[in-house]
């Protein structure tokens, strides 16, 4: 059985942990691989996973090993696949146990998970290797992104389905509300998720959803897109608040597990989301959804949003048709969400006109999208590849 091991250090926020917990367990259910998952912040790693005791250095969690990662942490059994998530950087001792493991003859895949980008140049070096000076082990860059060339999009192999069923049947939709204490959710006009960064224009945004003709119901998962928020309403929020304001209900939600809060995407016409994890998800719900990107010094955020933005609307716009119209507003309010540009209340009332059109494109978009691969079928048939390789 392959042994796997994959290194996550948490920054800040959920994402690096959210993406390295999804992956461990894609390769432990759908490629019977054995994954141990070493993580150096085990309370952040609780809001996800909230079974596991943070008390504990070894625990199994689900189908995987975790280990609380420390600098003196060695590797206490052999690993074909060592995954480094995201940039952390593995102690000499590991790398000498992963050296000294080569030359007894099991050779170790070392890869470094990078982040997510649409840029050509991240299409560019997925897949290169450079050689480590010290030991000479060999690493491979793995780039996640949206083309059949570059490392692919994390997205489990049942999820469409589980999508679709879910969409299709008013009982499960219902028992879902009703276990938030929102019975009534169905009734509203318009649903969104709000899931962001601080700053963010959402006095806009909220302003022009009250005044709004259709109802919306807000929801806004309990994190740093709430102090906007109740600046906005002269009031704090709490998890289960429900304050209304015109035609405009906003309700505080706790911390979803996994899988709720990828129903609750199924579920919203519109998701705010944000860093990367939150993001693909939103993708997959094939949702309209506006994407609150990680900031980076030197604006270096903004082009990578560019570039994801000029990919969808590549592929989701003909040109010819004139059709490019409501894919152009939604990223311009897009922009405005990413302190682009400014925003106003009117963008927003215009944007919502258009979101049925948004929808379209991005069901488009997503449809694109799953004619691809999958990350861990990639990295699975890459790991394959190599082994034959050798
Ligand atoms: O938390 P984030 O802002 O993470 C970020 C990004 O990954 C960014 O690229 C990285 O540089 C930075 O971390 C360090 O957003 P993200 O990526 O969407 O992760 C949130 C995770 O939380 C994701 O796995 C979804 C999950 N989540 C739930 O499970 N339930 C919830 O209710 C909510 C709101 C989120």
């Amino acid at each position: 059985m392959t042994q796997c091991a994959i290194f996550c250090n948490v920054i800040d926020n959920f994402g690096d942990i959210g993406v390295c917990w999804r992956l461990a367990r894609q390769l432990a259910d759908e490629y019977d691989w054995q994954v141990s998952l070493f993580v150096d912040d085990l309370d952040s790693f609780a809001v996800l996973a909230p079974a596991l005791n943070t008390q504990k250095e070894r625990q199994q969690l689900e189908q995987i090993t975790l280990y609380h990662w420390h600098t003196h942490s060695r590797f206490e059994q052999p690993f074909d696949v060592v995954i480094e998530g995201f940039g952390c950087r593995l102690s000499d001792a590991l790398i000498a146990q992963m050296q000294a493991q080569t030359s007894a003859g099991r050779p170790v895949l070392w890869l470094n998970l990078e982040y997510l980008s649409a840029e050509d140049w991240a299409m560019d070096y997925h897949g290169m290797t450079s050689i480590h000076p010290a030991t000479g082990l060999k690493q491979t860059f793995w780039f996640p992104s949206i083309s059949a060339r570059s490392g692919g999009l994390l997205r489990e192999k049942n999820l469409i389905c589980q999508r679709d069923q879910f969409q299709q049947d008013a009982q499960q939709q219902l028992a879902f509300w009703t276990n938030l204490n929102l019975p009534d959710a169905l009734h509203f006009s318009r649903k969104i998720s709000l899931f962001s960064y601080r700053d963010m224009p959402v006095a806009d945004l909220l302003t022009a959803l009250e005044r709004d003709h259709q109802s919306t119901l807000l929801l806004v998962p309990y994190s740093q897109s709430i102090p906007a928020i109740e600046a906005w309403l002269g009031q704090t929020l709490q998890i289960g608040d429900r304050v209304q304001r015109q035609n405009l209900s906003i309700v505080v939600l706790p911390f979803l597990p996994h899988m709720q809060f990828d129903q609750l995407l199924w579920s919203c016409d519109l998701n705010f989301v944000r860093g990367e994890d939150s993001c693909v998800r939103a993708h997959w719900a094939g949702k309209p959804f506006i994407w609150h990107i990680y900031p980076q010094d030197e604006q270096a955020h903004l082009v990578k949003l560019q570039a994801w933005m000029d990919q969808m609307a590549n592929q989701t716009t003909d040109r010819t048709l004139a059709q490019t119209q409501p894919i152009e507003g939604w990223q311009t309010v897009m922009l405005a969400w990413n302190a682009a540009i400014p925003s106003t209340p009117a963008l927003w009332q215009q944007s919502m006109v258009q979101l049925p059109d948004y929808q379209q494109q991005m069901a488009q978009w997503t449809n694109f999208l799953l004619q691809q691969s999958s990350l861990a079928e990639r990295l699975h048939d890459y790991f394959l590849s190599q082994q034959i390789s050798h």
